[in-house]
Parts: structure tokens; C-alpha cells; sequence
């Protein structure tokens, strides 16, 4: 049996073409997500073994029951990347939505936990594995009106660090990838189908595209055994902090 990558959020973006290029990679797949549909035409794209899984990353009983499905030869896991989380509205936090403020926070960080729980014990026990989170620069800095997605992403950065720490001498290895401006559905969510001002967002310069941090997360997964990226910050050329971007007119 090939190694086995569980991807979360494996619907669209960043988490599609991870899987498209651990599929080539040789690794056969867990894809996990919402859209059974969209997950069915991953299956159907890449050509490793695959097995779908639908939940909802944020409800801690989904999780458990979905991944308890798993049949044995399934559950030995080797490399997870927690991908699932998004941005749900920019706003000042005295006049923000609270859905919005429990979705980041129960998608991002509860999702991100939940997945984690499950998972790694497993590693643990086989004395090998490695988690990959999706941080995001908004976990390394803070801008305006990003208030509680940033401080969602300040606690994935918060948790790859501990998770490292706690799996020292255990075989596990912990590495974050953290990008700053990613074409993906990201924008749209964010200001929820306002495609105009999402399209804005990426308009005036080359933003990075999902397959360029899809190969990043290929390439951390990919060192020998001895080596563990723990950490990186992504950026287009084009930026150099959340609110700093060379856009041309
Ligand atoms: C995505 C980066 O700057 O759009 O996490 O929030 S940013």
C-alpha cells in the first residue's frame, strides 16, 4: 500500500491541488470535505486510491464518527494536512457579524483541533507521521479590520508550535505553511459571493495561485526524514506584508 495523505478542505483551492500533487507524489488519499461532488471529482481526477470523507470540520461528533468510517489499512495515516478554514468577513470588530466570529474560530481552529486529535494519536503510535497546518500571514501579523480571522490564524501558529513541541522524540513531525495573498475562493467567502470585491482583491498584480503553495506543501512533505520545515511565510512577489501590495493602476 502507498503512504496515505489525509487532506482537509479538499473541495476546491489549496486543498485540491495539494491533492492533485500528492496524488503524484505517489501518495494514496483521504479527501475530506462538504461537497460530496466536488470531492467525487477529485476522486475522478487523480489516479491513486482514493477515499472520500464528508463532514463538517467544525462539528466535533462529524469528525470522530467520519473518520472512525475509516476502514484499518485506511487509518495508517502518514501525512495530514490540515488545509480546512477560511476568512468570513472584514470588518471592525466593535460592528462584526458574531456568526462570522464563531465560524473562523470553530472552522480554523476547533476544525483544525478536532482533525488533529484523531489523527495523531495513530502517528504516534506507528512512530511515524507529519502534520502540515495552513496558517496564513494573518497569523504572523495583525491588519486592519482581520481582528478575529487573524487571531484565528495567530492560534493555528500557536498550535503548530505546541503540537511540535509535544511530539518531540516521537517520529511526528509539525510544519506550517503560511501564505499571504492566494487566488482561491478565499475572497469570495470572505465577502460572501461580493465576486466584484473578492476579484479586487487579486487584480493589479500577480497574486499566488493554490498550486503554488500545493508545491510547498509538496516540497515539506518530500525532505528525508531527518529534516522538518517547521515553518514558512509565502508571499507574490508583489507583497511584503498583509497591507503592504505593489499593484499596478
Ligand atoms: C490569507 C492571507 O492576507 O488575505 O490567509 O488574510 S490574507
Amino acid at each position: 500500500m502507498n503512504k496515505i495523505a489525509l487532506i482537509t478542505g479538499a473541495t476546491s483551492g489549496i486543498g485540491w491541488a495539494t491533492a492533485i500533487f500528492l496524488a503524484e507524489e505517489g501518495y494514496d488519499l483521504i479527501i475530506c470535505g462538504r461537497r460530496a461532488a466536488r470531492l467525487e471529482e477529485l476522486a475522478q481526477k487523480v489516479k491513486v486510491n482514493t477515499h472520500s470523507l464528508v463532514f463538517d470540520v467544525s462539528k466535533h461528533q462529524e469528525v470522530q464518527q467520519a473518520l472512525d468510517t475509516l476502514p484499518e489499512a485506511w487509518q495508517k495515516i502518514d501525512v495530514l494536512v490540515n488545509n480546512a478554514g477560511n476568512a468570513h468577513g472584514l470588518a471592525a470588530l466593535h460592528e462584526a457579524d458574531v456568526a462570522d466570529w464563531e465560524a473562523m474560530i470553530d472552522i480554523n481552529v476547533k476544525g483544525l483541533l478536532y482533525v488533529t486529535r484523531w489523527v495523531v494519536p495513530k502517528m504516534v503510535a506507528r512512530k511515524t507521521g507529519h502534520v502540515v497546518n495552513l496558517g496564513s500571514v494573518a497569523g504572523k501579523e495583525v491588519y486592519p479590520y482581520g481582528n478575529v480571522y487573524c487571531a484565528s490564524k495567530h492560534a493555528v501558529d500557536a498550535i503548530n508550535s505546541g503540537l511540535r513541541m509535544d511530539l518531540l522524540g516521537t517520529g511526528v513531525k509539525v510544519s506550517q505553511v503560511c501564505p499571504g495573498l492566494v487566488e482561491t475562493e478565499f475572497s469570495k467567502i470572505r465577502f460572501k459571493g461580493d465576486n466584484a470585491r473578492a476579484e479586487a482583491v487579486y487584480q493589479g498584480y500577480d497574486a499566488l495561485k493554490a498550486e503554488d503553495i500545493a508545491d510547498l506543501i509538496r516540497f515539506i512533505v518530500t525532505r528525508p526524514a531527518h529534516v522538518n520545515i517547521a515553518d514558512t511565510l509565502i508571499f507574490p512577489s508583489a507583497q511584503v506584508a498583509s497591507t503592504q501590495v505593489h499593484k499596478q493602476p
